[in-house]
C-alpha cells in the first residue's frame, strides 16, 4: 500500500514540502500520497494578504499577520530558492528588498511551476491530530469550512507547517481598561494611514516593533515611542521616533515608563511577538517552545523526538526563511522516502542539547546568523538540494545587520548579489523611505533595466 503523508498548511513551509516531493517524483522516485490541508481559501500562508483581522469568515482566528506596505526586511538573496531563482521568475534581476506582493508572486511562481496545487484541500482546517498506537498511524480530523462536514483520515506521517507568527502574545498593564484609544497587537495591524497625525506607543524590541514604528512614521504618524523590555534596538531613528524602557501603566492617555518618564499617546500597538500554538495537536505530540533558533524536542529542527513520524517545519525564529524551509523539507522528504535514517531517541536528544547549549552562548546577531546557517548546512549536506553559495548569504546577512545600524531608513536601498546566479541586484528606483506605492507593477515596471518588451 502506498504510504500517505498529511501536510498541515500551504504557506512557504508546506509548499516547500510538496515541492521537495515533486522534485523527487520528477527524478523517478516513488512518492507517497500527499494531502495538504489549508484552512484558508488560497495558498501562500502569511504572504496571502487579507484585510481581515480578528476572526476570519468562518469564525476561526485570522491567520494573517502581514500588513499593507510591508517590504522584505532582509535581502531577498538570503531566501532565494536554489532551484528557482528570482531571475528565472522575473526574467531579469530585481532589487534586493521587494514589497510583499512581489515576494508572494515569487513563492507562488515556484509552487505553480511544480504543479503542487492538486495536493491541497483548501478551506479545510485540521481540528485534531492524534496517534493510534495499535495501527501505528496518525488520525487527522479535518473540517471542511464550506459545509462544516468533519472527517478523520489516516496518515503514516504528518508534517506540521502551520506557521508560528499568527497567534499574538498580548500583555496587559494597569490602566488599560480606561485608556481612551486603540490598543492592539501587530497581528491585527493592517494600514499605517490609520495612525497619521497620531502619537503612537509601540511596545516591543524586535522586528515588528522596528518595522511598524518606521512604517507608521513614514505614513504620517506625529510621533512614535518604542518601549522595550530587555534592550533598546538603538538604530539611528529618524526624527519623531524614540526608545524608552518598559512601560508600567496608563493613566488616561498618559503612559508611564520604568525610568519615570511619561508620554501622552493616542494608540498603543503591541509588537510583543507570537505564540507557538497548536490547539489541534494532541498534547503528547505538541511542540512546546518559545521563539528560539533551536526549539526543544525537534531533532535536526524537524523531527518530534516523541514520535519522529511527526515533523514540524519552519518552527525556528527566522533570519533565514525560504532557504531554511527548503533544507528542512528536503531532509524530511528523504527520511519519508527511506533515504535517511534517524538515530534513537537518546541520541536525538543529545544532539538537540548540543545545539541548544550553543544557542545559549551566542553573543550577538552575527553569531546567531552563523548558528542558523550551520543548522541549514547540517541538513543540506545530506540531501540533493541544488548547490548555491551559502557562505555568501552569511556575509550578506552580516552586511545587512551593519547596514541597519548605519541607516535604519536606508538599509533597503542597498543591493546584494545572488548566491545562485552571482548577479548583482540593481538599486530600486526610489529610496524606500520615499516609496509609498508598494504594488508589484510599480516596483517591477519602473525598476532600472526593465524592458517592457521583454527583449
Ligand atoms: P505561514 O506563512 O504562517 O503559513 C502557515 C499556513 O498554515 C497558513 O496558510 C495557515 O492558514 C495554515 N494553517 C495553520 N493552521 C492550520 C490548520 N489547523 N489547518 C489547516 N491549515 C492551517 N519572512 C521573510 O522571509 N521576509 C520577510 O520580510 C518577512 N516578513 C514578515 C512579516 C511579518 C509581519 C511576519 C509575521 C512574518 C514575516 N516573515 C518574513 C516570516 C514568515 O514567517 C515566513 O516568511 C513564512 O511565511 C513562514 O512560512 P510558514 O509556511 O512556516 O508559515
Ligand atoms: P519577536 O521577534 O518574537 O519579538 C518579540 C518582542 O516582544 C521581543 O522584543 C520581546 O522582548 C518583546 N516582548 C514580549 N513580551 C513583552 C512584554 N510583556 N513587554 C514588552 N515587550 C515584550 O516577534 P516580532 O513580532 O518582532 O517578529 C516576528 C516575525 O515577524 C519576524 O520573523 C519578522 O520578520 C516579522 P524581549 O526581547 O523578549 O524582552
Amino acid at each position: 500500500m502506498v504510504a500517505r503523508v498529511g501536510i498541515i498548511g500551504a504557506g512557504p513551509s508546506g509548499l516547500a514540502q510538496l515541492h521537495a516531493f515533486e522534485q523527487a517524483r520528477s527524478q523517478g522516485a516513488e512518492v507517497p500520497e500527499l494531502v495538504c490541508f489549508e484552512k484558508q481559501g488560497d495558498w501562500g500562508g502569511l504572504w496571502n494578504y487579507s484585510w481581515r483581522s480578528g476572526l476570519d469568515e468562518h469564525g476561526d482566528p485570522c491567520h494573517g499577520s502581514m500588513y499593507r506596505y510591508l517590504w522584505s526586511n532582509g535581502p531577498k538573496e538570503c531566501l532565494e530558492f536554489a532551484d528557482y531563482t528570482f531571475e528565472e521568475h522575473f526574467g531579469r534581476p530585481i532589487p534586493s528588498f521587494p514589497p510583499r506582493a512581489v515576494l508572494e508572486d515569487y513563492i507562488l511562481g515556484r509552487a505553480g511551476k511544480s504543479g503542487v496545487r492538486r495536493h491541497i484541500r483548501f478551506n479545510t482546517a485540521v481540528r485534531w491530530v492524534d496517534f493510534d498506537d495499535v495501527a501505528r498511524t496518525f488520525l487527522v480530523t479535518v473540517e471542511s469550512l464550506d459545509d462544516g462536514v468533519t472527517r478523520t483520515e489516516e496518515f503514516d506521517q504528518v508534517v506540521v507547517a502551520s506557521g508560528h507568527f499568527s497567534i499574538p502574545n498580548v500583555p496587559s498593564y494597569p490602566g488599560f481598561d480606561a485608556f481612551p484609544g486603540r490598543i492592539m497587537h501587530s497581528h491585527d495591524f493592517r494600514d499605517s494611514q490609520e495612525f497619521a497625525g497620531k502619537n503612537l506607543l509601540v511596545v516591543g524590541g524586535s522586528y515588528s516593533a522596528e518595522d511598524i514604528a518606521l512604517q507608521t512614521k513614514k505614513y504620517g504618524a506625529n510621533s512614535v515611542t518604542i518601549s522595550y523590555r530587555s534592550a533598546p534596538m538603538e538604530f539611528p531613528w529618524p526624527d519623531g521616533i524614540e526608545e524608552l524602557p518598559e512601560m508600567t501603566k496608563a493613566d488616561g492617555r498618559t503612559v508611564g515608563f520604568v525610568d519615570g518618564s511619561t508620554r501622552d499617546v493616542d494608540a498603543i500597538i503591541f509588537c510583543t511577538g507570537y505564540k507557538h500554538h497548536f490547539p489541534f495537536i494532541a498534547s503528547d505530540l505538541r511542540l512546546a517552545t518559545k521563539n528560539v533558533l533551536y526549539p526543544p524536542d525537534l531533532y535536526k529542527g524537524v523531527f518530534f523526538t516523541g514520535n519522529p513520524n511527526l515533523m514540524y517545519l519552519g518552527m525556528q525564529d527566522q533570519f533565514y526563511t525560504f532557504t531554511m524551509f527548503d533544507a528542512e523539507a528536503w531532509y524530511a522528504r528523504d527520511y519519508m522516502l527511506g533515504r535517511i535514517s534517524l538515530p534513537g531517541r537518546e541520541e536525538m536528544e543529545k544532539d538537540i542539547a548540543t545545539w541548544r547549549s550553543r544557542e545559549g552562548s551566542l553573543a550577538d546577531p552575527v553569531e546567531q546568523i552563523d548558528f542558523q546557517a550551520d543548522h541549514i548546512d547540517d541538513l543540506l549536506k545530506e540531501v540533493d538540494y541544488p548547490d548555491f553559495d551559502m557562505n555568501l548569504t552569511r556575509d550578506h546577512f552580516k552586511k545587512w545587520e551593519h547596514d541597519k545600524v548605519e541607516s535604519i531608513i536606508g538599509y533597503r536601498d542597498r543591493g546584494f548579489s545572488s548566491p545562485c546566479t552571482g548577479t548583482q541586484a540593481p538599486l530600486h528606483h526610489t529610496p524606500w523611505w520615499e516609496a509609498m506605492d508598494d504594488s508589484l507593477p510599480t516596483f517591477l515596471g519602473t525598476a532600472p533595466g526593465y524592458d517592457e518588451t521583454g527583449d
